[in-house]
């Protein structure tokens, strides 16, 4: 490890410290008035934009936006503060706007409804006395959805839960059919929808929902311990948030919605630092659940734009979480009132063994053999039930990729005897989880070799059988550049195993083609919503594959700034209506990819980690493998 930087010698993409977030919210309420009664959404730095960067870090100036609420009169505002000095250099109102729903109106919403005659009596009426086991947990709507009578409202719509035991699992018993529909600026109960009916008679049925050892009825399986040490340490240095490793180089960010940012990612080639990324993040999570029913027929999550993976990032454990040499980097949000909130080992950084690399046998030379290893950054996300865990992975042969597992505890509700929607799987007795689907969108602001870039589709055809090609063999590749935005919307095509080369525009590679990258998905699937749909009209984003866009720091939310309670996606439908040119320009990427879950037995009542990935793959950009130079192995080492 190198020497740990002063504060003075912070770089400006550094993201808010504690003290900042803190100063922030004091001018705020000096010069604003934003005290009591009001919530903060959000407090983030504003990032310097790329030409700034480009000129180096120093006098490089500091600001933060902040987007808060007056909860007596609904009213948002935006405003810009420059730091440390503390102006307000803009205050916008943003009529209309509900900006994303905040942590503490989660806990207060549970607690307010708890106290609700109503609701305790519908509890008691299901024989649920002992208040202590019972959790609810709000969700946000969209607008079309919301009842007429309550337009205009911060509103909400809960789940009700009750845990068997105190330490039980409390998404393993959905009190199905009771759902308070609540006002989230009054903090009060505006309806509770009751209906006993989806249980019928028989009543709650009796599931195995446990998943602690101590409640699960089960032994715990033998294992001897696995341990990963590296006598010699690291081969990583972090110096303040700078990473380098081998020959990648990048930079850690952080904010409150997108949780890790990747900022100016460069692989040393020959004494020389070559710019592959910008700047990459998720920028939206789209989690439409397939079941019309009155359980679940509002679930549709934008689990950033609503909530914000930063705001639910949670605390690493070594050993656990990450095994091996560890680094941790703390993440500092803010809760509602504008209090700063650090989060203790928030991001992982570790190097993993990964396999063979590279290998030949030769009768002569015998075997060659390069073990792989990675650099894997990493942060955890827990949204209620679900866990989102991210692994962005840095190879030695120059390839990204970026894996996201999904674990937790699926949505599930009871039905009456022989009455079992089609539209789940069966988990346990008289217990259905819904399909649903997790649309994760990744902004990809590529700069390989440099800013000015071409994005090309590449198609793999097969010729026709003619006296050139008498077998029938012959496969060709058919790269078709993107000129404008409406190029830009793409799509996985399973026949031509379609993928998208990102080329520069301004250097030649030593064989004389254009270095690139190459975007592989490897979760790709289509909405199935029909246009109509207001989950669709919300996210039209998750309706293709890649979206490609020319830079602009203004875009950043493919499916609108305020997704909770949209009514329609003011994000990449609008921009791209442009129909800009994309061609031999800043280009940015928009990648969808996620996980269709077809639930199943098997992932109830914890699911184990299911996973999907990207990978970006240099292609052109070396001359050739630039893992040659990876040193053997010494025998017997690691055994
Ligand atoms: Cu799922």
């Amino acid at each position: 490890m190198t020497a740990t930087r002063g504060p003075g010698d912070r770089h400006p993409l550094d993201p808010l410290d504690a003290n900042e977030i803190s100063r922030i919210a004091t001018t705020l309420r000096d010069l604003k008035g934003v005290h009591h009664g009001w919530r903060y959404g959000s407090i983030e730095l504003i990032e310097p934009a790329k030409a700034a960067l480009a000129t180096g870090p120093d006098g490089v100036g500091r600001a933060a936006q902040a987007v808060c609420w007056n909860t007596a009169d609904g009213q948002a505002y935006r405003a810009t503060v420059t730091l440390p000095e503390g102006r307000v250099t803009d205050w916008q109102h943003l009529p209309g706007v509900q900006p994303n729903v905040t942590v503490d109106e989660w806990h207060e919403c549970h607690q307010m409804l708890l106290r609700q005659p109503e609701v305790v009596a519908a509890l008691h009426s299901r024989g649920i006395t002992d208040l202590d086991l019972v959790l609810i947990d709000v969700w946000a709507y969209g607008a079309a959805l919301v009842p007429e009578r309550y337009h205009g409202l911060r509103i909400g719509w809960a789940d009700v839960w009750v845990r068997e035991t105190p330490d039980g699992n409390p998404y393993a018993h959905q009190i199905t059919g009771l759902h308070p529909v609540v006002d989230l600026n009054r903090m009060a109960l505006l309806e509770l929808e009751d209906s006993l009916e989806p249980e019928g008679d028989a009543g709650r049925p009796r599931v195995r929902g446990e998943y602690l050892p101590g409640l699960t009825g089960m032994p715990v399986r033998d294992v001897s311990p696995l341990e990963v040490h590296q006598p010699g340490g690291v081969s990583f240095t972090l110096d303040g948030r700078l990473l380098r490793w081998q020959s990648w180089e990048l930079r850690l960010g952080f904010n409150h919605r997108e949780g890790l940012v990747l900022h100016t990612v460069g692989f040393r080639d020959g004494g020389r630092l070559r710019p592959v990324a910008h700047r990459m993040s998720f920028a939206e999570m789209v989690v439409p659940y397939r079941d019309a029913t009155p359980d679940h027929y509002r679930r549709t999550a934008f689990d950033i734009g609503e909530w914000g993976l930063g705001f639910m990032t949670t605390s690493l454990e070594r050993g656990c979480d990450c095994l091996g040499e560890i680094r941790y980097l703390d993440a500092v949000v803010h809760d509602s009132r504008g209090d700063p909130v650090t989060i203790r080992n928030a991001i992982c950084i570790h190097e993993e063994d990964d396999g063979i690399l590279w290998k030949h046998v030769d009768d002569r030379s015998g075997a060659q053999v390069r073990r792989a290893r990675r650099l894997v950054v990493s942060f955890h996300v827990t949204v209620a039930n679900y866990e989102y865990l991210v692994y962005w992975r840095f190879y030695q042969d120059g390839n990204v990729e970026c894996e996201v597992r999904a674990t937790g505890i699926m949505v599930t509700s009871f039905f009456a005897p022989g009455r079992q929607p089609a539209t789940g799987a069966l988990v346990d007795e008289r217990t259905y989880a819904p399909y649903h689907q997790h649309f994760i969108v990744a902004r990809l602001d590529l700069d390989i070799d440099g800013a000015p870039n071409t994005v090309y589709a590449v198609d793999s055809r097969p010729l026709p059988v003619t006296d050139a090609n008498p077998h029938g063999l012959a496969l060709v590749t058919e790269e078709t550049p993107l000129r404008t935005e409406s190029d830009g919307r793409q799509d996985y095509d399973w026949l031509t195993q379609r993928g998208w080369k990102i080329a520069s525009t301004r250097t030649v590679n030593g064989i004389g083609g254009r270095p690139a990258y190459k975007l592989v998905p490897g979760g790709s699937f289509p909405p199935m919503l029909d246009e109509s749909s207001p989950a669709f009209q919300r996210a039209h984003a998750i309706g293709h594959t890649l979206w490609v866009t020319p830079y602009s720091p203004a875009e950043r939310w493919p499916c609108g700034e305020f997704p909770n309670q949209s009514a329609t996606d003011h994000g990449l439908p609008a921009w791209t209506a442009r129909d800009r040119p994309i061609e031999d320009t800043d280009v940015v990427l928009w990648h969808v990819f996620g996980l269709h879950h077809i639930t199943r037995p098997e992932d109830w009542p914890v699911m184990p980690a299911d996973r999907t990935s990207f990978w970006l793959k240099p292609w052109g950009f070396f001359d050739r493998n630039p893992a040659l130079d990876v040193p053997p192995s010494e025998h017997g080492q690691g055994q």
